[in-house]
């Protein structure tokens, strides 16, 4: 038995851990109390995923179906095959209609996405979809205009703040999205220990509001409390105004823009009452650093552009941007925004026939359906990802669509419920399988309030029958004739490391650990090896004080300035706000659906998990009123209709809940799943089936799907002799 140190991947607080191993099989994994940072932190997911790891639904040969039937191939047959399909439909559909959708779990791979990047780019093809228009496209759309690169993200100074609030996020469940934040709950309760509040703006009554304190807010009506708050700073004139004249510009038009918005206004439909309003204006302002934060609960709105364009420049006009202890921009190891400022894959672009954005390289997921139906799309490789339980689907639409792709191919651990409809599954490695270093935005862009540098190498040797992305990348462009990594010598060296890779040479093959060896050189650190053996708990980097942003060259605006209202946003504010304001005014009466992430899941990839997984379907919650309004008791079957879909589900009754609002944990559904057999056997029921898609269930700025808010049409008492399940 061996002890092995790393880190975990399920999510972005990326907890160090310690793995016990013996024989190749994971015996017990705990949390690393000597990490430099998540120092002893771990959640279920982290500590269970041995089950995962060895589950004996795992793919660990290729597969190919013919009719239903699933056969077991050899990977020379399948790049074989695949790649003769991929030409012959490059030739007669032209590369743009071979698409790929990479899911959450590809974002924390660190070498995967410049395998698949180049291989895309050298195939001539700009078509990425992903789950990033599912959770936060917005934010880079914004941080594009405002600061001149899609990559320059700010995050909360939480161990420095007086004041904190979050909208949309629970970070004590989900471990944060776009920074680093592992041991969420103490640190949050910590800034109430040091006399500061820390405040919760949530249509639930979630986990990360026992840090501090919580304000129920209408699902999708963050627009106009950030409208009214924005107006609200402007009017208090609690303004930074030597650093609005010197750093930004236009913030004459951004006051204009939310001059209507009062406490008043935003009380009728957010449901937050003047006087709370007030008194987190005024915490707000008078906080000597205050910090705001919001994640995919309002991305996933209809105006998640808007939302956090008036947040950051809330943070911004106040002098709370580029402050300690307000919302910072890291000094990452190296400067992936200037990288990606001028990579036309990453910054904002219009490739698409109608007029939606690609941001970040990544076109609407909600489109995927109608691109699959109007022939603009023909192949699809999916890379960890499920987008049938994750994407909007109105009545498992986009199942019908996808089932008319022409070539399905779907890299992962497992056949999940996409990969029902695939021609092939290429079975990938795990993390625990892999050289890493946690989430390249945290490593690289340094979002994180505590800096700090972690590599590890692989734990676990892989079954013989996987490989790694970077390997199945780059054998397709070999067999495709294409270069892979751009530079054509390069290209060369990788495809004979990767047709060496699992022969006699095999061991002396070190692809990904060269690559994180290169870009730890860059960064002028010490490399992997040193890393496992000098540094196995990672090391501390220099904190952000702040003050380095602002007036720097870190600005990458053409002019250097911070825009604080990009021409784009004003006619989107002015063209939709007051007509959706008053259409909620006009709902106000009607049920909205929210969603809701569950310690024990990590969005549908652990459903398959028996350690973790004990339920045998999700619920819906809803708060008591609501309840004997549709004449529903505990574990009653509802039946729940939108304008897009219907769903059958039984209900639990909590007060945590918002008058008015329906919560259902979303990526469930596998009663198709022949892959998974333990989510089979508890399936439960796909919220998606009540989002729509299509151009006009997207937001337009980003791209974004739009999957919370969603205004159920009905919702009733399923009687007996009614099925159970979807529709
Ligand atoms: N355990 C667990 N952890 C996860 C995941 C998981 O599935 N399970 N998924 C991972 C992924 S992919 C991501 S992107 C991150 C996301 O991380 P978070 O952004 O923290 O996601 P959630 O926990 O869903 O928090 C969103 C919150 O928004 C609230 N909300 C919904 N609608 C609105 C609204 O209109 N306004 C406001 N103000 N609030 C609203 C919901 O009640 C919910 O509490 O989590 C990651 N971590
Ligand atoms: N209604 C509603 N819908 C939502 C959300 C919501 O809040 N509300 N959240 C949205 C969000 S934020 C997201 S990110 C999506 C999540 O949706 P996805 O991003 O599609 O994530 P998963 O459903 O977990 O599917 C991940 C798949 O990747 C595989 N996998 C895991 N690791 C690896 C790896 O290293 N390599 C490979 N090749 N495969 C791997 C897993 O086995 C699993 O099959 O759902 C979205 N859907
Ligand atoms: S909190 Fe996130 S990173 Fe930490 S163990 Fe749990 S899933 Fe893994
Ligand atoms: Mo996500």
């Amino acid at each position: 038995m061996e002890t092995k140190k790393t880190f975990c991947v399920i999510c972005e607080a990326t907890c160090g851990l310690e793995v016990d191993v013996d024989n190749n099989k994971v015996t017990d994994i705990r949390a690393n109390k000597d990490h430099v940072v998540s120092r002893g932190h771990l959640c279920v997911k982290g500590k269970r995923f041995g089950s995962i790891q060895h589950s004996p639904d795992r793919v660990t040969e290729p597969q190919k179906r013919v009719g239903d039937q699933w056969h077991t191939i050899s990977w020379e047959q399948a790049i074989n095959e695949i790649a003769a399909k991929i030409k012959q439909l490059k030739k007669q559909r032209g590369a743009q209609s071979i698409a790929h959708f990479v899911g959450a779990p590809g974002g924390a791979n660190l070498v995967a996405p410049i395998f698949r990047g180049s291989f895309f780019a050298g195939l001539g093809s700009n078509r990425m979809y992903g789950t990033g228009t599912c959770d936060t496209m917005n934010k880079f759309r914004v941080n594009g205009d405002m600061y001149g690169s899609p990559m320059r993200l700010a995050y909360p100074d939480v161990d420095h703040t007086d004041f904190m609030m979050i909208l949309g996020a629970n970070p004590v469940v989900s471990g944060t999205t776009l920074y680093h934040l592992p041991k969420a709950h103490q640190r949050l309760a910590d800034i109430v220990k040091r006399g500061g509040r820390m405040v919760v703006v949530n249509p639930r009554k979630v986990e990360t509001a026992l840090a501090g304190e919580h304000v129920f807010i209408r699902p999708d009506t963050d627009l106009y409390f950030l409208a009214a708050f924005c107006n609200g700073v402007i009017q208090a004139n609690a303004i930074a105004n030597e650093r609005v004249q010197r750093h930004m510009k236009n913030f004459e038009k951004l006051k204009a823009v939310v001059s209507t918005w009062t406490a008043e206004r935003q009380a009728k439909v957010t449901g937050i009452s003047v006087e709370t309003f007030n008194d987190l204006l005024n915490a707000y302002i008078q906080a000597p650093s205050a910090a705001l934060n919001m994640a995919t609960g309002v991305n996933q709105g209809r105006h998640g552009t808007l939302c956090y364009w008036l947040l950051e420049s809330i943070a911004a006009i106040t002098g709370n941007f580029d402050r300690k202890g307000g919302n910072l921009i890291g000094e990452g190891l190296i400067d992936f925004a200037a990288i990606a400022k001028d990579d036309p894959q990453m910054s904002l672009g219009y490739h698409r026939k109608d007029d939606l954005p690609t941001v970040s390289g990544q076109q609407p997921a909600g489109m995927v359906a109608d691109d699959i139906l109007d022939g603009e799309v023909t192949a699809m490789i999916v890379e960890a990802s499920n987008p049938l339980l994750a994407c909007g689907t109105p009545n498992g639409r986009l199942e019908q669509a996808m089932e008319k792709l022409e070539l399905l191919v779907c890299i992962d651990w497992f056949r999940n419920e996409t990969g029902n409809l695939a021609d092939y599954i290429l079975p990938a490695t795990t993390w625990l399988e892999r050289s890493g270093m946690p989430y390249a935005l945290q490593s690289f862009v340094a979002c994180t309030p505590k800096p700090y540098l972690y590599a590890s190498g692989p734990v676990l040797t892989p079954p013989s029958g996987v490989r790694h992305e970077w390997w199945i990348y780059t054998r397709l462009a070999d067999k495709l004739g294409q270069n892979i990594m751009g530079n054509p010598m390069l290209s060369l060296a990788l495809k004979i490391a990767a047709r060496l890779a699992h022969g006699r040479f095999g061991k002396w093959i070190k692809v990904p650990e060269l690559l994180i060896d290169g870009m730890l050189k860059q960064a002028k650190m010490p490399n992997l090896k040193a890393m496992i053996q000098d540094h196995p708990d990672g090391f501390l980097l220099d904190e952000n004080d702040g003050d380095n942003f602002l007036g720097t060259d870190r600005v990458l605006t053409d002019d250097g300035l911070v825009d604080l209202a990009p021409q784009a946003y004003i006619e989107t504010f002015n063209q939709q706000t007051e007509s959706s304001y008053q259409q909620e005014i006009a709902n106000l009466g009607r049920l909205k659906l929210i969603g809701k992430r569950e310690i024990r899941r990590m969005n549908s990839g652990s459903a398959n998990c028996e350690a973790l997984v004990k339920i045998d379907t999700n619920f819906a919650y809803l708060n008591p009123d609501d309840a004997e309004n549709a004449g529903l008791a505990e574990n009653d079957w509802a039946k729940v209709n939108s304008d897009f879909g219907e769903i059958h589900i039984p209900i639990k009754i909590t007060n945590e809940m918002m008058p008015g609002t329906l919560a259902i944990p979303q990526c469930w559904g596998h009663e198709k799943a022949d892959g998974l057999s333990h989510a089979k056997r508890h399936p439960g029921v796909n919220s998606n089936y009540l989002a729509g898609d299509g151009y006009n269930n997207i937001e337009k700025l980003s791209g974004m799907s739009h999957l919370t808010g969603i205004l159920a049409v009905s919702y009733t008492h399923l009687r007996a002799h009614e099925t159970r399940g979807n529709l």
